[in-house]
């Protein structure tokens, strides 16, 4: 014990953060004393880990906030240079005693090669995985020297352009801000799609190490995975399958493994294995009688169970791996019924209405986004009655405090893979590194229990059908269009299918949003559906309440923050116009969004009479129209099961469809989103002179009450009122009172 206590405290002197896994497995994140400098300069500048270029040149004033004004502009040739990080670090003899002693990378951007102590130990070329290698041999004893080298993405991607007799559609990368004219880059590289810019983001094409480095020692055996297969699950019983696999350096006669709660006291099971060398993969099938479920917001408490695994060697404890599990089925009912395919989730055996938003990132730099600011992002849709957000596409899956918070919270996930809005050249060696990414992410999260299904993509399959994309490849020439569509049925009905099946067995996978059938664009008579003629086609708000799908995954409406956000990054009055070139860089939507808000403003309302007025007005026509659209989604209940708007939250400040803007202030929209989504919904709305009042209920019980209605004139006087006893059924949406407009307004 001593001894251990001497290396954890050695281990703070040297390394910064220690934990101790167990008794026997150590790891450590190694995250002091890291420089960087410009690979072909010879200056080094002190440097955070995890990090990335632009933050690191921010803190050593080299370059400006890209966020301010029009300093985006300015940082443009950081994406084009190559950047060296190192870093020292020593290790106590203990440590060195370990059989087995890895390096750990949770996340490096993007192409980069590491070396210790000038021997290359890793290559790596995709963002979204992890990388590791074993540093026994390559330790020295005192002083061990690491550095990672990264290379530009555009330089490494540039050739592979140029290669091609013809292009990769990604209609949201913006290579001409970046110099690089109609070269669009982002389809090669397995980075974030977002950081080529977007129509609500800049372009800043980071690099660096995004997530973690850790150390990790061990002796005979280690945990590699644990997973708590949820087999079957009911009020009654829940029947878990949990599948260790277990890494050993050596054939092990006596070994156990044991799941238990987080004390360790309360054995849920146990059993005894022969390990062999290598990979063993061990089964145990765990049965818990009446288990507390785990419930979505507004159906329940969301139950997690601590549940702790251990592998016990002569009687010792040599690794643990401890996670919280909700215990829950969770389905995707997506069956024909009259009148197409349903789409549905089903929580429990109980049909959930999903209410919520899309999710993107929350910020360019993703490192810098702390603990807190998830907590708050994901509160902010618990408190607005949400139950589902969906991480899109374009954006990162998520680091793993996201999903604990969903778990924690019961917002359901809506989990597309990375890939956006785009055609990739899906082949070879990088459709083998999207496999890899896939499979990796899949084992990441599949634990979650609010992870709700898997969906291959956003958008690329109504790119290629409503876009015009297969039509143009196919002029430019036929062998083209097939070449690009095999890829896409390679990538998205074959190769994902496949990864989520083998890895997550009991998860719904759906080949991309929008979606209905195969081969086809998507239709509002099955599956989901991505609308947008209210906004980027200027039909009027009131469409919301006639357009129907089985599920709305999408839809938007766009507003300025207010203005204590604007003046972070246009300061001067001399900018506070809509059209003015500071407010234009921070609206990615262009002169054609600013015109669809202005057009939509004066037809709903007047112009507003100056700068704050607009953009005060320009959030209540924002609130009042996706609030138009939910409270329609909810009317149409069953036929419709799910409304999630686009979208939660912003990656820097701008002018977007974002509810709640990148510093955590609520637009008007949030406030209406928390109205529209309460799960007893009161919702008129006029029909053929007839005004017809809804009661909308998600609740899994009848609730009883009563529904008054009052109309008042315009001198305040009261006109009408009328009462009514209601009973609600569960899970439902009725008209509870039709009056004719006529006798309500009693003529006036
Ligand atoms: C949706 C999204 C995004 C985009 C948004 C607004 O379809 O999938 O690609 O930002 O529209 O145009």
């Amino acid at each position: 014990m001593q001894i251990i206590l001497r290396s954890i405290f050695l281990f703070f002197l040297v390394l910064g953060s220690l934990s101790v896994m167990s008794q026997e497995a150590v790891s450590f994140v190694l995250k002091s004393d890291w420089k960087f400098r410009q690979a072909r300069l010879e200056n080094w500048y002190p440097a955070e880990v995890p990090g990335t270029v632009h933050t690191d040149l921010m803190k050593n004033r080299i370059i400006e906030d890209p966020y301010f004004k029009l300093n985006e502009r300015a940082v443009q040739w950081v994406d084009k240079e190559d950047w060296i990080y190192k870093t020292t670090f020593s290790l106590p003899q203990d440590i060195l005693q370990k059989k087995h002693i890895e390096i750990h990378f949770k996340g490096l951007d993007t192409y980069a090669d590491v070396f210790l102590n000038g021997e290359k130990i890793i290559s790596a070329d995709n963002m979204f995985r992890e990388w590791s290698a074993e540093i026994k041999s390559k330790l020295a004893p005192g002083e061990n020297k690491l550095k990672v080298y990264f290379y530009s993405p555009i330089k490494m991607d540039l050739p592979k352009w140029e290669a091609l007799p013809f292009q990769y559609e990604a209609s949201n990368d913006q290579s001409e801000n970046g110099g690089l004219f109609n070269k669009k880059l982002s389809v090669f590289a397995r980075k974030a799609g977002y950081h080529y810019g977007w129509d609500w983001g800049p372009r800043l094409v980071t690099s660096g190490i995004w997530r973690p480095v850790e150390i990790k020692a061990w002796d005979d055996a280690r945990i590699e995975n644990i997973f708590y297969q949820q087999k079957n699950v009911s009020v009654k019983k829940a029947d878990i399958s949990v599948i260790g696999e277990i890494i050993a350096d050596k054939n092990i006669e006596d070994a156990r493994m044991m799941i238990s709660d987080k004390t360790g006291k309360k054995v849920l099971a146990t059993k005894k294995v022969k390990l062999a060398k290598g990979l063993n993969k061990i089964e145990i099938p765990i049965s818990i009688s009446n288990p507390k479920l785990w419930w979505s917001n507004g159906l329940g408490e969301p139950h997690l169970y601590d549940f702790k695994a251990e592998i016990i060697v002569d009687s010792k404890t040599i690794d643990t791996k401890e996670e919280k599990i909700g215990i829950r089925s969770i389905k995707v009912i997506h069956k024909p019924d009259e009148h197409g395919k349903s789409f549905y989730i089903e929580l429990n055996g109980k049909p959930v209405f999903a209410k919520g938003a899309n999710y993107i990132p929350n910020d360019m730099f993703l490192p810098r986004v702390s603990n807190a600011k998830y907590e708050k992002v994901i509160l902010d849709a618990v408190n607005a009655n949400m139950n589902m957000l969906r991480v899109w596409g374009g954006g990162i899956y998520e680091n793993d405090i996201f999903y604990d918070l969903c778990d924690k919270y019961g917002i359901m996930v809506w989990q597309d893979f990375m890939f956006a809005c785009s055609v990739y050249p899906a082949e070879g060696a990088l459709l083998e590194n999207m496999r890899k990414e896939a499979i990796e992410n899949v084992r990441r999260l599949r634990n979650h229990p609010s992870i709700a299904l898997w969906c291959g993509n956003n958008e690329n399959n109504e790119a290629w059908f409503g876009w015009g994309w297969k039509k143009k490849y196919e002029k430019q020439n036929p062998k083209y269009a097939e070449l690009i569509w095999n890829q896409l049925v390679e990538q998205y009905h074959v190769m994902l299918p496949k990864v989520v099946k083998e890895n997550d067995p009991e998860a719904f996978y759906w080949p991309t949003s929008p979606f209905s059938e195969f081969g086809q664009l998507s239709n509002d008579s099955s599956g989901d559906r991505h609308y947008w003629r209210v906004w980027h086609n200027k039909e009027p708000i009131e469409k919301y309440n006639i357009e129907r799908s089985r599920f709305f995954s999408e839809y938007g409406f766009q507003s300025f923050p207010e203005l204590a956000t604007v003046k972070l990054y246009a300061p001067d009055p001399k900018d506070w116009n809509i059209h003015s070139e500071v407010m234009m860089a921070h609206q990615r939507g262009g002169a054609h969004a600013n015109g669809l808000i202005e057009s939509y403003l004066l037809s709903e309302y007047r112009k507003p009479k100056d700068f704050e007025s607009f953009l005060y007005m320009n959030q209540v026509l924002q609130g009042d129209a996706i609030k138009t659209a939910m409270e329609a989604h909810r009317r149409d209940m069953p036929y419709c099961m799910g409304t999630l708007y686009w979208q939660h939250n912003d990656v820097w400040p701008v002018a977007s469809w974002s509810a709640r803007d990148y510093y955590d202030r609520w637009k008007a929209q949030q406030y209406f989103a928390k109205e529209a989504y309460r799960d007893i919904l009161v919702s008129p709305i006029e029909k053929e002179g007839k005004l017809l009042v809804y009661i909308v209920s998600d609740r899994h019980s009848k609730a009883s009450g009563s529904l008054e209605l009052t109309v008042i004139g315009l001198d305040g006087k009261i006109m009408n009122q009328y009462k009514v006893v209601s009973v609600v059924p569960e899970n439902s949406s009725n008209v509870q009172l039709s009056i004719g407009v006529d006798e309500l307004l009693k003529g006036s």
